[in-house]
């Protein structure tokens, strides 16, 4: 094909092909996102990855998707990849709160717009992010301590909590412990007698309940907090290893209210799981397509979630998407 009289004017002038598209092609140009996921931990960060990818598709957006393998360096190297690819926007789920600085100020020197899902970044300047779409983890610890509270109200001894931690420095375990803590804490009944991470994976949540259950005893553990469901699924294998019966002996909380966990209250297994949607694609690409546009975007977009105790597993299970 010939090249346009407008092409040849641009690219003499130095300008790169885009620029020398008709108008209407420039207009259409498919924006390009890369997203830098934390890995494939658990079941709700495989129902956020395919959100993400299915959301691109519908929007006609490029997606360029890595994934970090739970590790702050390859998200690291991920976005300064982006960066070097200029692309149009980036967007990531930061495994860890800190350490992102300097990384995020490559971005802004090369104005290229950053998008924050699901996890939080701790830094003092919020001008290296666009938006924070995702839920109110604090909230949700808060919503597992207020059931815990109502549950255990005639309770009069002491209730030993152990906890299974997320990720060390993610912003869902610093946030779900902090709310469950301000909680409970109102009544010195409620202990948290041990606190240990299993990464938010089933077989960290095995491991880490087995040695609970090792140092406790039999008798020595009232309620199990769980931050998410993967970690309470494990641990209910090492409970009924152990020759306990989860849920009747040992009172399980957990979050996130993905179909694994509702498969374990069905069973009996889980009493309740606070919801933590993972659906954040759709309104990741809106706010991408409002970015490029240069329309306004709200600092902090909140997910709406509920709670589900066992009783509601199964009316609300064949209503579940994730
Ligand atoms: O709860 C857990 C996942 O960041 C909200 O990460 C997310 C958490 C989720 O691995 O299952």
């Amino acid at each position: 094909m010939r090249p346009s009289r407008r092409q040849i004017v641009a690219l003499a002038a130095g300008l790169p092909l885009a620029m020398a598209l008709p108008s209407a092609a420039w207009a259409q140009k498919k924006i390009v996102l890369g997203f830098s996921q934390v890995g494939a931990e658990s079941e709700w960060r495989t129902a956020n990855t395919e959100s993400i990818k299915s959301a691109a598709k519908d929007a006609g957006i490029e997606l360029k998707f890595s994934d970090a393998q739970q590790k702050q360096e390859n998200q690291i190297k991920a976005i300064r990849a982006f960066i070097a690819q200029k692309v149009d926007v980036i967007a990531f789920s930061p495994v860890v709160e800190t350490g992102w600085d300097n990384v995020l100020r490559e971005a802004k020197a090369a104005k290229i717009p950053v998008v924050l899902t699901d996890r939080a970044v701790n830094t003092k300047d919020t001008s290296l992010y666009v938006t924070f779409m995702g839920s109110d983890f604090v909230e949700e610890g808060r919503k597992a301590g207020r059931w815990l509270v109502e549950k255990m109200k005639d309770q009069k001894g002491e209730v030993r909590i152990v906890e299974l931690q997320g990720t060390v420095g993610s912003a869902p375990a610093i946030d779900r412990k902090k709310g469950f803590e301000e909680i409970i804490k109102a009544d010195p009944k409620f202990k948290i007698v041990r606190s240990q991470t299993g990464d938010f994976t089933r077989a960290k949540g095995k491991e880490v309940m087995e040695a609970f259950l090792k140092a406790e005893g039999k008798n020595g553990i009232n309620v199990l907090y769980a931050h998410n469901d993967d970690m309470a699924i494990g641990a209910i294998q090492a409970i009924e290893e152990a020759g306990l019966k989860p849920a009747k002996d040992i009172t399980i909380i957990s979050v996130d209210a993905v179909k694994g966990a509702f498969e374990a209250m069905m069973a009996g297994k889980l009493n309740v799981s606070v919801e933590c949607s993972p659906l954040l694609g759709p309104q990741l690409m809106t706010a991408v397509k409002d970015i490029v546009a240069g329309k306004p975007v709200a600092k902090r977009i909140v997910t709406e979630e509920g709670i589900f105790p066992m009783e509601t597993a199964a009316a609300e299970f064949p209503k579940r998407k994730y």
